[in-house]
């Protein structure tokens, strides 16, 4: 049986495949759909079907050839029960009618509507809901006491909710840039996540500032967030402290998926280009005249150590589902723990030094994986 103890990576033409950069799977209508409905769904993830379609999604984007029969999926791993049922469905019909009929539900509706708020999850949402809260004007008048990343999301939601573009990605690199260097001359940032494994939009930006000497990064993010403050680059920001040096648990063995580094959820109050003064269509009852010069934006900043550089980079470049496979691997096929801070040989009982992701690569025995291929 394959389909226990199997996972993405163990399967040698996934990389394969991708790297020969072999055209997506299904048809692309059917791609297109079946993508669809994990991003959809993932908001039902209750009973962790979320991360089962994804994991299936996954693994038809990686197959080699189109698939126009469910037998082409024989013997495939990460394709359970109901995914198939799914994928019968659309290649059958064009869709599926339990993934439209969901869609269409009202609960559906208003759970991508508050979860569509910064700082409101699921559970949030799903609490709201059970209330009799719909949408945003039903939240406002609830009289709801809100926290402040939660208001900061409210105001701001057509635009957090407005993919960003790489063009965007990049003015504020810009911006972080000039921060590091003015507040400690020498600091370096990469741009992580979605926008350097290649995506054109992403929901967020994400950075990693980090300074070739140890031990110069402490105290950094402070700094930085203050100069970015000072310049009113800022519309929100919520800084949480590095608790890894504090952990009882060992680096690699965190207590949950969460890393430990300094982080800064932030909202960026980024001056607008050529599309200045546009008005933007109605969203979910919410009608702007938009003649502002600026837009909103959502960046994440996370300062790690030099020593720890390669490992967040790696950590920090995602997929969400990429780097959940990888651990698996780490952890099922060499005997390692992996994180975004080191990565620990169970077997020689000692953290493996990594200066960047190729070594890191190499050590669980794999090819190197470009981030143009993580997006699994
Ligand atoms: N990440 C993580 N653990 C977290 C948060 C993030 O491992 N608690 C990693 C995996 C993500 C990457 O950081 O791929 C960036 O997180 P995002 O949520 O910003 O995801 P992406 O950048 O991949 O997607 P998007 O384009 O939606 O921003
Ligand atoms: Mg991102």
């Amino acid at each position: 049986g394959q389909s226990l103890g199997v996972h993405l990576l163990d399967i040698s033409w996934y990389t394969e495949s991708m790297r020969a950069g072999h055209p997506v799977v299904i048809t692309d209508r059917h791609k297109l759909q079946l993508n669809t409905y994990v991003m959809e769904l993932h908001f039902l993830d209750e009973d962790g079907r979320g991360v089962a379609f994804r994991r299936a999604a996954a693994v038809l984007k990686a197959l080699p050839a189109q698939v126009t029969s469910m037998s082409q999926l024989r013997g495939l791993p990460c394709l359970g029960e109901h995914s198939l049922r799914v994928i019968k469905d659309v290649l059958e019909n064009g869709e599926s009618s339990e993934v439209e009929s969901t869609k269409q539900s009202e609960r559906f509706k208003a759970l991508k509507i508050l979860t569509g708020i910064f700082g409101v999850g699921a559970k949030t949402a799903d609490r709201w809901i059970r209330e009799g809260i719909y949408n945003l004007q039903q939240l406002r008048d609830s009289g709801h006491a809100l926290n402040q990343a939660q208001k900061a999301g409210l105001e701001h939601y057509n635009d957090l909710n407005q993919p960003v573009t790489k063009a965007e990605a990049n003015a504020i690199g810009e911006i972080v840039q000039k921060a590091v260097i003015s507040v400690l001359p020498g600091s370096q940032i990469a741009l992580t996540g979605g926008f350097r494994r290649g995506k054109l939009t992403g929901h967020d930006v994400d950075f990693l500032i980090t300074h070739p000497e140890e031990g110069r990064e402490v105290g950094l993010m402070s700094k930085v967030v203050s100069w970015l403050e000072s310049q009113g680059f800022l519309l929100y920001q919520k800084t949480t402290r590095n608790s890894y040096l504090e952990s009882k648990d060992g680096p690699a063995r965190p207590a949950s998926n969460m890393d430990r580094f300094e982080r800064c959820f932030s909202i960026f109050k980024l001056t607008k280009g050529e599309e200045q003064g546009t008005t933007q269509p109605e969203k979910n009852g919410v009608q702007t005249m938009d003649n502002r010069l600026w837009r909103a934006v959502r960046v994440d900043l996370v300062v790690s150590p030099i020593s720890q550089f390669a490992f967040a980079v790696l950590g920090w470049t995602g997929s969400k589902l990429f780097e959940r496979e990888l651990r698996r691997w780490a952890g099922h096929e060499k005997d390692m723990s992996l994180s975004s801070h080191a990565v620990f040989d169970n077997k020689q009982n000692r953290y493996l030094r990594a200066t960047s992701e190729e070594e890191i690569f190499a050590y669980l025995g794999l090819e190197y994986i470009p981030p143009s291929e993580r997006n699994a």
